[in-house]
């Protein structure tokens, strides 16, 4: 698949790709990251692309015709059609049924913002999908276009290593991931689960289902009412809130019943 981002920053994000999962992903060829700086598209000596906003106040605001030129160009370099994503914080939160359906895609364009933003009808215009990845100001979009390049990026068929893919699975119910441990079983800051010695595999995987059942009941309900938790599910979980197995206190040292869900 190919990614475009358009960046007055564009080695940001060819740095953060040149790592782990995401540069393995390029090296195979199942990624192409490219990034386009609309400052190349600007015009006049200073290759100005931001000016001060209508109405007053303060910082700048990023101008319509270096990120039309920048888009038109992005556009031509493909023949494939291409979605515009700009990523925000008034965008839609990005989950991974997201990551998923854009992972799915030939091609899409991550488009940066900077300053105090991008003039409202270059938007209208050009961007088909707002996208967030949290309720946080950034001092730009590159951060939040490089988590989406990531996510995207180990799901494409051939990225991940055997061991990897296992690890993948975990949020594909829509569920939190199980405890991890590793060596030394016995140590000054406790010991490993009896369970995960016992070499016993349907044990181990019931075992892991039910923490991941409840921790995400105990710090994420809302999750677990989106799971379609199956009868099995629903018994390990009743199992795990009864058992002194739950460690119930969270990392914050808070306790017991979850949470209530802020809407
Ligand atoms: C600045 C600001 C200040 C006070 C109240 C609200 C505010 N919003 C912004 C803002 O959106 N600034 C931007 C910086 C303009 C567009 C690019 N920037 C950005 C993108 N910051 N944070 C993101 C972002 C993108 C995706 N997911 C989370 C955050």
């Amino acid at each position: 698949m190919r990614i475009d981002v358009v960046s007055l920053f564009p080695e940001f994000i060819a740095q953060c790709a040149a790592f782990g999962v995401v540069g393995r992903a390029g090296e195979r060829g199942l990624l192409s990251l490219h990034g386009w700086n609309p400052r190349d598209h600007a015009e006049g000596n200073y290759r100005r692309v931001d000016d001060r906003p209508f109405g007053g106040g303060p910082g700048m605001v990023m101008l319509i015709d270096p990120l039309r030129a920048c888009l038109r160009a992005v556009r031509a370099a493909d023949p494939r059609p291409a979605r515009v994503i700009y990523m925000s914080p008034q965008g839609r939160p990005l989950d991974q049924a997201k990551v998923r359906e854009l992972a799915a895609c030939e091609r899409f364009v991550l488009l940066c913002g900077r300053y105090e933003g991008v003039d409202e009808r270059l938007l209208q215009a050009e961007v088909d999908e707002e996208l967030s990845i949290g309720d946080y100001v950034l001092s730009g979009g590159e951060l939040a276009a490089a988590v989406v390049v990531d996510a995207v990026a180990r799901l494409q068929d051939g990225a991940l290593n055997d061991a990897e893919s296992a690890v993948q699975d975990s949020f594909e119910d829509g569920l939190l991931d199980c405890p991890h441990y590793t060596r030394p079983v016995e140590h000054e800051l406790g010991t490993v689960p009896e369970v995960l010695m016992s070499g016993n595999h349907a044990r181990i995987a019931r075992w892991r289902r039910m923490q991941s059942l409840g921790r995400t009941w105990l710090r994420r309900p809302d999750l677990v009412d989106e799971a379609a938790l199956t009868p099995a599910d629903r018994a390990l979980l009743e199992e795990w809130k009864a058992g002194p197995e739950g460690v119930r206190v969270l990392p914050d040292g808070r306790a017991g019943e979850p949470p209530e869900q802020a809407e």
